[in-house]
């Protein structure tokens, strides 16, 4: 095919109205040209070139739902199960009182930052030690949760293993959480991985989590060492980064700096305040956007190109 039939192609075969998704008032981009052009390039590029790397908590889970009834967090499941005495919740509320304005604290610097977490999960997890608590009683905590997940989460991550791109969910919460949330919704395929803080037995008892730590500000390569799914983020150089706190962004760091990835930021809190640096962080920010409808678009104009390639 000549470059000019390639560009027809595609200009056919991404769907004008699902593009037009990012017209809308609630979609902002700082670079919308520098979009357009990665969009283009991963539909050219097919799926064989193509990861997802998401958060998982406000992320695949909605950030607002529509009866106005709340979504718990991963830990949230895990505080919800009623095996685990009430002083576990009350001083897990306290250490939660305690970090939870650090994390989000604009002006500490990092490197603070990063002690403090390590501090707040380290001490969650030497709360929990002890304590007798079953998978099953999570997984009735995160069943009232699995329609909680975006609309269209369930067309999304059935396209991205249809077309056997990677999934990798990379969690800072509760790994024993995520996995049965997404089990319940039926969403847990073949092609996804999470990496997150699984639940550490020792004697049938809780002793804490297991290692290495995943906290909000590594989630990154660093915490993908000597991890399996290594080798995969370095061979996939087009990359779908999915979050809704700035440190989400990072997620893809350390990929090899050839890689082309585009980043969906998710923002609902203090959307006015926030919007600037989600924009400067994130290439799309989605604005109290409880769907997957703008990576779907994406996603659907690379499966339209490849069914053209394979006429
Ligand atoms: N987060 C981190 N830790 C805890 C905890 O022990 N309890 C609760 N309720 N929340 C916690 O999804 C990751 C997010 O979970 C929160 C150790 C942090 O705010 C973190 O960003
Ligand atoms: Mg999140």
């Amino acid at each position: 095919l000549s470059k000019e039939q390639e560009r027809n192609i595609v200009e056919n075969v991404i769907r004008l109205e699902d593009i037009a998704l990012l017209w809308n008032d609630n979609c902002k981009m700082k670079n919308p040209e520098r979009v357009k052009q990665i969009f283009n390039e991963f539909v050219m590029g097919g799926p064989d070139r193509l990861q997802v790397v998401s958060d998982f908590d406000y992320t695949i889970t909605k950030q607002r739902k529509s009866d106005g009834s709340p979504v718990l967090s991963s830990f949230g499941i895990l505080n919800a199960c009623e095996s685990l005495p009430t002083k576990f919740i009350e001083e897990s509320n306290n250490l939660h009182n305690k970090y939870r304005p650090i994390e989000i604290d604009p002006h500490l610097p990092m490197d603070e930052k990063v002690q403090c977490m390590i501090e707040w999960w380290t001490k969650t997890g030497e709360l929990l030690v002890g304590f007798k608590l079953e998978q099953s009683e999570i997984d009735a905590v995160a069943s009232k949760y699995k329609d909680s997940l975006r609309d269209n989460s369930h067309k999304l991550f059935d396209t991205l293993n249809r077309l056997n791109i990677p999934v990798l969910v990379f969690s800072a919460g509760l790994g024993n959480s995520v996995i049965s949330v997404l089990k319940q919704a039926n969403v847990m395929y073949p092609n996804v991985s999470v990496i997150s803080n699984f639940l550490q037995y020792k004697n049938g008892l809780l002793d804490g989590f297991q290692k290495p730590m995943i906290h909000s500000f590594n989630k990154n390569e660093t915490a993908l060492d000597r991890h399996k799914y290594y080798d995969l983020v370095h061979n996939r150089d087009h990359i779908i980064v999915m979050g809704d706190s700035l440190g989400d962004a990072d997620m893809a760091n350390g990929v090899p700096a050839s890689s082309h990835i585009i980043k969906i930021g998710f923002l609902y809190d203090h959307a006015e305040e926030s919007l600037e640096k989600y924009m400067n962080t994130f290439d799309i920010v989605l604005i109290d956007d409880q769907t997957m409808n703008v990576p779907l678009a994406l996603l659907e104009a690379v499966e339209k190109k490849e069914a053209v390639r394979n006429i």
